[in-house]
């Protein structure tokens, strides 16, 4: 072994010490103009939402369909060039983008939201602030629920259910495709505060066509504390 003189080893630590103040400065220099979307780790395992969501369509939902938007969207920001800073400005200009930037955009956001919005054991009459929003808002938490799940249903084809805060009023609304409430495209535009994939794929394998049981159910996973969250 080369034997280190203590002088060098000091010269080497100072030079360390320096390149880690640095890096990040550099990576983030180097992050500006390279805006990308990534995957949130799903914050429960594939079978934590069972009986409601089933653990074989946890499993192919995060790791093919949102994984791809994932990807997809990526190639196009890097294909296109696209230069938007964040994700509120993407989605505020996403009309002039291609429909793979769009389409693939709404799908790797949507999903990191629905994600989050659901936790095992969730549930019930949300209690708090959102609760008295909601009452508020729709005259009773079964109001709500009947309205949200009217337009669940009422989707024709693969979209989105929402609840949204728009100039500090709730609204309920839905979405085709992967088209949000962030869009500059969107009829429906507001704050997400909750939001229903009601995509064949997120409910096909335990449910077939039966896209009512799988809302029914699906009331049962809401996490109120992240919905509560965003509510301004
Ligand atoms: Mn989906």
């Amino acid at each position: 072994m080369k034997k280190i003189s203590r002088r060098k080893f000091v010269i080497d630590s100072a030079q360390a010490t320096a390149l880690a103040l640095v890096a990040p400065a550099l990576l983030q220099a180097k992050e500006v103009g390279a805006f990308s979307f990534s995957q949130v780790a799903l914050p429960y395992a594939y079978n934590a939402l069972e009986p409601y969501i089933d653990a074989q369509t946890m499993e192919i939902h995060y790791t093919k369909h949102h994984a791809a938007y994932v990807k997809n969207v990526n190639d196009a920001i890097a294909a296109e060039k696209i230069s938007f800073q964040t994700e509120t400005d993407f989605f505020a200009h996403v009309s002039k983008l291609s429909p793979k930037a769009h389409n693939n955009a709404g799908g790797a956001w949507n999903h990191n939201f629905f994600w989050q919005v659901m936790k095992p054991k969730g549930g019930g009459a949300p209690a708090g602030k959102i609760g008295d929003a909601i009452t508020g808002a729709f005259g009773s938490f079964d109001k709500f629920k009947e309205e949200f799940t009217k337009a669940a249903m009422s989707r024709f084809g693969s979209g989105w259910a929402w609840l949204v805060q728009a100039n500090g009023k709730l609204k309920i609304g839905n979405s085709p495709n992967q088209d949000n409430p962030l869009m500059d495209t969107s009829d429906l535009k507001g704050t997400p505060l909750l939001g229903l994939d009601v995509w064949e794929h997120a409910y096909y394998l335990k449910y077939q066509n039966k896209r009512n049981e799988y809302v029914a159910n699906w009331w049962n996973t809401i996490n109120w504390d992240e919905v509560a969250k965003r509510l301004a």
